[in-house]
């Protein structure tokens, strides 16, 4: 299988986040990647490939200009005022208690924007302290983005030319991740969403279009341009099964009907707001995002049959995908140091969900976007991964 991978998404390594109250070394370590990467790399089975680029278009397609231009611009404004060279950590939020009625919240969010203070769009424009800034965030958050669209791209490729019947997969293996990342706010070690820019990609453009988009040599100063509305190409199913509910996936296609969205993730936890299973989406959207929250005490057994409940389920049926982009978090293991179902302890439960994720919804063989998502007990990742990867090959 091919697996997308660049050395520039491990110059993002911000030296702490705030967990538990203190000062904590940062979990998403560019550690996890290159332990999955050398992992796959010890066998023969894997290619490993470096990402395109895809321009900023589809990234505009998600996500805001202004919360770009804030991602690209706030290390140095934070540092211009001050901040500790760290990075960009925010101090205060715009809590609906704080804002004391709507119209004046508006002015004060206005006001946020226009003027230039990095601490008060660290607020706005971010919804936790696990999210650091550094200078070497956006350059790491784009190429992250640009190996999951690289994935897409290899994807409609290989599938084009494949025989019936036989598992096309390929596997962004990128960081930071971004199933937290909303249109407009970072969070959750998530800047970008990678998930959901590849799946808007998906739904956009034809394996042509993509193909002229592409540019060999990675510019970081694209111009902000108005992106135009298309007729959708594919219908796409996204599947998250990192530990963590994915927020930001969640509300950028809440009223949508393609993307169908659905999560299964430990309940309660992090990030504690979102996740209900009574979040079933709105008018348009209505019905097309499914969430499975799951007890923290959950086991292999249960997880096994909660994935196989959902995607042999009426809705992921009758929505009949042209794709699945799967949001790959490993946190789910018991070992995890910030997350993990206490008792799902089985290696094999990987690839059995790699299995499920090739056979279900039918036997018509869907082609299979793997994205890098969370992850932390390191000694462990690259198994799970190449578990789910082999599961899927079958
Ligand atoms: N006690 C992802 O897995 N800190 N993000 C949580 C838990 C942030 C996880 C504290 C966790 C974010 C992509
Ligand atoms: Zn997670």
């Amino acid at each position: 299988m091919e697996v997308i991978y660049s050395e520039e998404c491990l110059k993002h390594a911000p030296k702490y986040e705030i967990l538990s109250g203190s000062a904590k070394p940062y979990f998403e370590s560019p550690q996890r990647l290159t332990a999955i990467k050398n992992h796959l790399a010890s066998t023969d089975r894997y290619a490993i490939l470096p990402p395109a680029d895809y321009t900023l278009a589809p990234i505009l397609r998600v996500h805001t200009s202004e919360f770009v231009e804030y991602l690209q611009t706030a290390y140095n404004k934070w540092v211009e005022q001050g901040g500790d060279s760290q990075g960009v950590l925010p101090e205060c939020f715009p809590h609906p208690k704080l804002l004391a009625e709507l119209g004046g919240a508006k002015a004060w969010i206005e006001t946020a924007k226009r003027d230039g203070n990095v601490l008060a769009k660290a607020g706005l424009y971010c919804f936790d302290m696990s999210t650091t800034i550094t200078g070497d965030t956006w350059n790491a958050a784009y190429i992250s983005c640009q190996a999951a669209l690289t994935g897409v791209h290899r994807l409609l490729q290989l599938d084009a030319s494949s025989s019936a019947n036989k598992p096309v997969g390929v596997y962004a293996l990128c960081r930071p991740p971004g199933h937290h990342a909303g249109e407009d706010v970072c969070g959750g070690y998530c800047y970008i969403n990678n998930v959901a820019v590849s799946a808007q990609f998906l739904i956009d453009y034809e394996l042509e279009q993509v193909e002229s988009l592409r540019i060999k040599d990675v510019s970081l100063a694209h111009p902000v341009v108005e992106v135009e509305k298309r007729t959708p190409k594919r219908k796409v199913l996204i599947l998250d099964l990192d530990y963590h509910h994915g927020n930001g996936t969640q509300s950028i296609f809440y009223t949508k009907s393609n993307p169908l969205y659905i999560s299964l993730h430990g309940t309660p936890d992090y990030p504690w707001f979102t996740g209900a299973s009574h979040e079933r989406g709105s008018g348009e959207g209505e019905g097309y995002n499914i969430n499975i929250p799951l007890s923290k005490s959950t086991t292999d057994a249960e997880y096994l049959s909660a994935l196989h409940d959902v995607l042999d389920g009426e809705t992921a049926l009758a929505f009949n995908a042209d794709v699945v982009l799967v949001s790959l978090g490993l946190d789910t293991w018991h070992m995890d140091p910030i997350a993990g179902f206490q008792r799902l302890k089985s290696l094999e439960t990987y690839w059995r969900m790699g299995e499920m994720i090739r056979t279900c919804a039918g036997t018509k063989h869907r082609p299979v976007l793997f994205v890098q998502e969370g992850g932390y007990w390191i000694g462990q990742l690259g198994d799970m991964v190449e578990n789910v990867l082999d599961g899927f090959l079958g």
